[in-house]
């Protein structure tokens, strides 16, 4: 997300429909290793450093169908650098509802231009869709006016979640 050293807390919005495991991709970035995960209700924050750069704010904001009209006043309060859209990989009917979900709440004049990682997550499922056939992201509601990069990770073995943040 950027090389440059900074001491100022920056703020990443992470976002996705519930269940996709956003939860417990930050529970991985705060070394925290219970399995058990709670359904977000409004919005968890979390600080994270993960090596000696730039201190992270994570907006783990809640993914239910009900909550996702807040996820525009969370942007507006992070002012986010960057946004984490975390999908359930190992469950493909979700990807379309994922796909109209997320791209429509991005036009928000806060999060004009603020680049978008996408995460594959549950890489460990077999038969999981491997990010690669997200198709650079243009499968999901043709977002394309923002830099984007799409990668896989596992948050329940760890993988791939640091590599794609740092
Ligand atoms: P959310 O915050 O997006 O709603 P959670 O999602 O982090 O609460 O995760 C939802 C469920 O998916 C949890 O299972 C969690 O353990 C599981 N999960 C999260 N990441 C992965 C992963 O990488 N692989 C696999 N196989 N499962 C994962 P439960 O059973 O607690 O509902």
């Amino acid at each position: 997300m950027g090389n440059a050293p900074s001491t100022r807390v920056q703020d990443v919005l992470l976002v996705g429909c519930d269940n996709s495991g956003k939860t417990s991709i930050v529970k991985r970035l705060l070394g925290d290793e219970t399995r058990t995960t709670t359904p977000t209700a409004g919005v968890n924050l979390k600080s994270v450093a993960l090596d000696d750069r730039t201190p992270l704010q994570l907006w783990d904001v809640g993914g239910r169908q009900t909550l996702r009209q807040y996820w525009r006043d969370y942007a507006r309060q992070a002012r986010p650098v960057a946004i984490i859209f975390v999908i359930d990989a190992a469950d493909p009917r979700r990807l379309a509802e994922a796909s109209t979900a997320v791209p429509k709440r991005l036009n928000d004049p806060v999060l004009v231009g603020v680049p978008l990682l996408v995460l594959a997550n549950k890489q460990d499922v077999a038969g999981a869709i491997r990010p690669t056939e997200l198709g650079a992201c243009r499968k999901l509601g043709g977002i394309s006016d923002r830099a984007s990069r799409c990668l896989g990770c596992s948050a329940l073995r760890g993988d791939g979640i640091v590599d794609a943040i740092v």
